[in-house]
């Protein structure tokens, strides 16, 4: 069966080569005029914890048979979803309402949301639902989606992920109206970037002002608040507010999601086992590690990273430093040593060197 099909293949690639060669002698426009406009999807830095909830440019015009290219630009989870005039799919769906177990999770991600849905050839006319699925980072996830527009017309799009707040548009026109060069159209893409990355801080200052201060209770000790996540549209602050809490023994930390949030998040202390267990599963390039902690000593993780993965550079943390913590470290081959409490800068320059060592 399979090899009957090569035979056919071959004549139908001949057939529409044959035509398109005839149509390209006709046609006045040849296929040089057709051009690729790329769209970034969303802005992130995953250092600072902020995300920017936009296509840049959010507009882009084209002519009839231009392409867009979406591409993926962050690794928070985006789509590009043409509803064509349908309703949106909501993004989770409970598991009851797919029919499967609700073990071991009972929200999972809706496959009319997340799963690509292209029109043929990549050729979209704007009549029906098209979806890049699950734009991300993570296996699976797509990182690029192009639509081929074949009518004229004004096309909304939006992310499913975040609804309306990340919307953009296509404009379709004819041959004869003059348009940005795909360098234009990203460029305006890039200016749009730089206003909205400006209007970060006043958001950082605007959610700062909303934590709850302290609050002391009858017995003496504190309450502390911390605020989870915050939004401003299409700014997204995925931090925790304050980051860093000084507490006493005894106080109690109350961690609320923010009004002004859309992200799902989680609060997680994360021990030393989870992480030695991680070691056995991958080989990282640097591992940062405190020297106590609960449940594991650092020590034993430095251990562990140099019997598994020799070449991998271990960088300790610790509020207990002194010569005798220090030489126990620098005798395991640790790659550097830092009493707490830790200055951001050296541990950067710290990681960036042992990057570096690695690939020399
Ligand atoms: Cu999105």
């Amino acid at each position: 069966m399979r090899i009957l099909r090569f035979p056919s293949l071959a004549l139908v690639i001949a057939l529409v080569l044959a035509l398109s060669l005839s149509l390209g002698a006709a046609a006045k426009a040849p296929d040089s005029s057709q051009q690729t406009y790329t769209v970034l999807v969303g802005w992130e830095n995953p250092h600072q914890g902020i995300g920017i909830m936009a296509y840049f440019p959010d507009t882009v015009t084209i002519h009839v048979g231009d392409t867009v290219h979406w591409v993926q630009n962050s690794n928070e989870i985006h789509t590009v979803t043409f509803l064509a005039g349908t309703e949106p799919p909501p993004l989770l769906i409970t598991a009851t309402q797919l029919g499967v177990p609700p073990d071991p999770s009972p929200l999972l991600l809706n496959p009319a949301a997340v799963d690509p849905v292209i029109p043929a050839g990549g050729l979209y006319d704007g009549t029906s639902f098209a979806n890049s699925g699950l734009m991300g980072r993570e296996p699976g996830e797509s990182q690029q989606f192009d639509l081929t527009f074949t009518a004229e017309g004004t096309y909304d799009y939006l992310c499913l992920v975040h609804g309306v707040v990340m919307s953009g548009q296509v404009v379709v026109v004819g041959q004869e109206v003059s348009i940005p060069s795909p360098n234009q159209a990203m460029a305006q893409g890039k200016q749009q970037m730089a206003e909205k990355l400006a209007q970060v801080p006043a958001v950082q200052m605007e959610a700062e002002m909303q934590v709850q201060p302290p609050v002391m209770n009858d017995n003496g000790t504190m309450t502390h608040h911390v605020m989870i996540g915050y939004n401003d549209g299409q700014i997204d602050l995925m931090q925790f507010f304050p980051d860093k809490l000084v507490v006493s023994p005894g106080d109690t930390v109350e961690w609320e999601m923010s009004l002004h949030n859309v992200a799902p998040h989680t609060v997680t202390f994360l021990n030393g086992e989870p992480a030695l267990a991680r070691l056995g599963e991958e080989r990282f390039d640097v591992v940062v590690t405190d020297y106590k902690m609960k449940g594991i000593d650092g020590m034993e993780i430095l251990r562990k990273v140099k019997q598994l993965y020799p070449e991998t550079s271990v960088i300790m943390i610790t509020a207990f430093a002194n010569l005798d913590t220090a030489i126990e470290a620098f005798r395991g081959d640790v790659h550097d040593f830092f009493p707490k409490p830790v200055k951001i800068k050296e541990l950067k320059a710290s990681i960036q060197r042992a990057l570096e060592k690695k690939q020399a």
